[in-house]
């Protein structure tokens, strides 16, 4: 349903936006900007302005953060899928976001940081992870819905990042895009066969796509008027298209599968617009959005406890796993000795 195909070329003339640190060395500062200019990658060993690392280490470590949020609303419903198919397609994919973190934090490594300092940043409450993940999961309508709706959201974002100027980061999004394909599939499909049910079942989807829908619209970050980061990033290759543009490829790629689910997107500006070729859509809630950003949404503070007490109850396996690992070295130099 979505596919690298989304992934579209520059626009014209995006590249040729001055923005470069005056501190930075001119020679390696102009060699960067032309890897950057002809559209190569930058290698973590590659010289790189402090900006563009500090950027990347904080939109990777974001992103990592919110798959492995992102795994608490639905491993919820781990327990309570309503049948074996759904729960081993569930576990499936819940386990599939605990690994798409590993790769982006493994990416945020190669900037130069540790694992350890991102995850205190997430666990004190300092970093921040997508918004979505502070909505609470009702009920299974809601598990479609996450799978069509916020992984729809996620893939439209994530293909262009694959193409991202920083090589770590756009190697482990295509393998991340690929999963996450098949997750909104499978909630796509979830949804389609409870439309085919008795009543009850239809009226929990269209409450859960009530719920969800505008909340995924500000999944893509603020208007690009207020978005402090789009210009400098845009510019360097990380993000190759912009958070309002993203925001209506989503809006006109979803409005024709909802037609097919038989559900109402909760949206009376909704239409479509001949001139524009785009679906016209109705105001965002930014108040709501940035309340929950900044900590007060329904589960913020229920999904960070239940993060920080995985992290704390797994401290026996890192530390197995570290003893393991010295032990092997030690047998390693003692064999070559
Ligand atoms: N939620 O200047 P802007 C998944 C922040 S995981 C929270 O536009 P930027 C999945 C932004 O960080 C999906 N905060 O920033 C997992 C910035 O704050 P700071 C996650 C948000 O970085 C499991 C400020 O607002 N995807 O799909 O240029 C199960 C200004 O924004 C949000 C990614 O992380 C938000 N929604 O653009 C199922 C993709 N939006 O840092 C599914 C990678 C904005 O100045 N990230 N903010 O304090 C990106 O593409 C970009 O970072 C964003 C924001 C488009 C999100």
């Amino acid at each position: 349903m979505y596919t690298q195909s989304f992934s579209v070329p520059d626009e014209p003339g995006q590249k040729h936006i001055k923005a470069v640190a005056p501190a930075e060395p001119a020679e390696l500062m102009a060699k960067f900007d032309a890897r950057i200019d002809s559209d190569g990658r930058i290698e973590p060993q590659d010289w790189m302005p402090d900006a563009y690392r500090k950027t990347l280490v904080r939109q990777i470590s974001q992103h990592a953060h919110s798959e492995i949020v992102g795994m608490l609303p639905e491993g919820n419903w781990i327990s309570r899928a309503p049948s074996l198919k759904r729960k081993a397609i569930l576990i499936a994919k819940v386990q599939d976001e605990g690994g798409h973190g590993q790769y982006l934090y493994s990416a945020a490594e190669t900037l130069g940081v540790s694992r350890a300092d991102l995850l205190d940043a997430l666990h004190s409450g300092k970093a921040k992870y997508s918004s979505i993940f502070n909505y609470p999961t009702l009920n299974w309508a809601d598990v479609g819905t996450i799978g069509w709706l916020v992984d729809g959201a996620a893939i439209m974002n994530q293909v262009p990042l694959c193409r991202c100027s920083y090589g770590p980061y756009s190697r482990a999004m295509i393998r991340v895009c690929k999963e996450e394909s098949f997750h909104q599939r499978q909630g796509y499909e979830a949804l389609l066969v409870m439309m085919k049910g008795t009543d009850e079942q239809k009226a929990m989807v269209q409450d859960a796509v009530n719920r969800y829908w505008w909340k995924c619209l500000a999944m893509f970050g603020p208007p690009d008027a207020d978005s402090p980061h789009s210009a400098q990033a845009m510019r360097w290759g990380i993000k190759r298209v912009s958070n309002d543009d993203l925001r209506q490829k989503f809006i006109d790629a979803t409005v024709p599968q909802a037609k097919v689910l038989g559900v109402t997107l909760p949206d009376p500006d909704l239409k479509w617009n001949e001139e524009r070729g785009h679906y016209d859509y109705g105001q965002i809630d930014w108040d709501e959005f940035w309340n929950t950003v900044n900590g007060n949404g329904p589960c913020n503070k229920e999904r960070l406890s239940t993060r920080v007490k995985a992290h704390n109850d797994g401290q026996w396996v890192r530390d197995a796993a570290l003893a393991h690992a010295r032990k092997q070295q030690q047998r390693a130099m003692k064999e070559a000795a």
